[in-house]
């Protein structure tokens, strides 16, 4: 952090490198089917850059659990620790089926945040609602039913519900949620995986088709959303889906007390955050990996919430070298 207690500026260029060495390393895996494989080569690659950063940082949303995780666990500390002391969520490869299937919207995903400021969120699903900016805060939210959001941003947009698109994760559990929005007339794009894709989505319905994002899905992909709409705008909820003692107890172990909180975006990530993300897969956000004879495409956003800048990063590597495995 700088004295004024922010996030180095310089880490908004740094923080690309990240991303970039990730998708890179998915990408080689990308259509052959090997999930355990892909997402090793995302880990490894993206341990090795971050461990270049000169940051003092420590991983809050991370793989997992130390002992399920081998890297980039929680609690892993990484960075050469001359520099400043940043909270990290990521996910190396997000969308890991979608990879490997060669579908599109997988992602090399990850945020800095100033220390604290990330929900320190469990490995259980999140109950999810985003919408993009410029509507009224409070227009929609998990304490009402999918009909009434629905209702209430299409009133918002000035359009019927039969013009509103939802994007929902396509999984038995939705059965319920699926035919309550399909009854207010609204469409709904089913996502196979690549709920962070999902969630951001809904900042741009006009290339993405996405007004509304509803569902369960992962806790950690809900922190790395939120860090994402704190920087683009727009309004989301989070509730943790604790549904077992077990989880309870483990939820209580990480500082949170009520099961049932419903978190704002706010509470889901606070402070000053950088968000990066590189296109594994084409998706409507970015473009994927491309490779050819001496040469690799990446394309990269990262945003800052402190300036609201939103950075497209369309590299040209010709060094490739760099993206060998150490
Ligand atoms: C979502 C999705 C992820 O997990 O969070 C989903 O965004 C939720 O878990 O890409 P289930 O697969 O158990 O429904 C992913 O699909 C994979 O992390």
């Amino acid at each position: 952090m700088t004295e004024t207690g922010r996030l180095d500026r310089i880490l908004a260029l740094e923080i690309a490198r990240v991303t970039e060495a990730a998708a890179v390393a998915a990408a080689r895996i990308r259509g052959r089917g090997d999930e355990w494989e892909a997402d090793q080569a995302a880990v490894d690659a993206m341990r090795t850059e971050l461990n270049r950063l000169p940051i003092d940082g420590r991983i809050v949303i991370g793989e997992g659990e130390r002992d399920d995780a081998p890297m980039l666990f929680i609690g892993e500390e990484v960075g050469t620790k001359k520099g400043g002391i940043v909270d990290i969520a990521l996910d190396p490869l997000e969308g890991t089926t979608l990879c490997v299937k060669n579908l599109p919207n997988s992602l090399a995903v990850i945020a800095f945040a100033e220390r604290g400021s990330l929900l320190n969120a469990p490995d259980v699903y999140m109950d999810k609602i985003a919408i993009g900016p410029d509507f009224e805060p409070g227009l929609v939210g998990l304490d009402r039913s999918p009909a009434d959001n629905i209702e209430a941003l299409a009133q918002a947009k000035g359009v019927t519900p039969d013009r509103i698109s939802a994007c929902i994760l396509d999984r038995p559990r939705h059965a319920k949620l699926i035919a309550e929005v399909r009854e207010t007339g609204a469409a709904i794009q089913l996502i196979g995986d690549g709920d962070v894709a999902g969630v951001i989505h809904t900042t741009n319905p006009h290339e993405t088709g996405v007004d509304i994002y509803l569902g369960v899905g992962g806790a950690p992909e809900g922190v790395l959303a939120a860090a994402a709409l704190r920087c683009i705008g727009g309004q989301m909820e989070g509730r943790l889906v604790l549904d077992t003692p077990e989880k309870i107890d483990r939820a209580r172990r990480m500082g949170i007390s009520d099961p049932q909180e419903i978190y704002k975006l706010d509470d889901l990530a606070k402070g000053d955050v950088i968000f990066a993300a590189t296109g594994v897969t084409s998706g409507n956000m970015l473009d994927g990996v491309k490779f050819s004879p001496g040469r690799i495409d990446t394309h990269t956003v990262v945003m800052r919430s402190s300036s609201g800048t939103i950075r497209e990063i369309r590299a040209r590597h010709t060094d490739l070298a760099k993206f060998e495995r150490p």
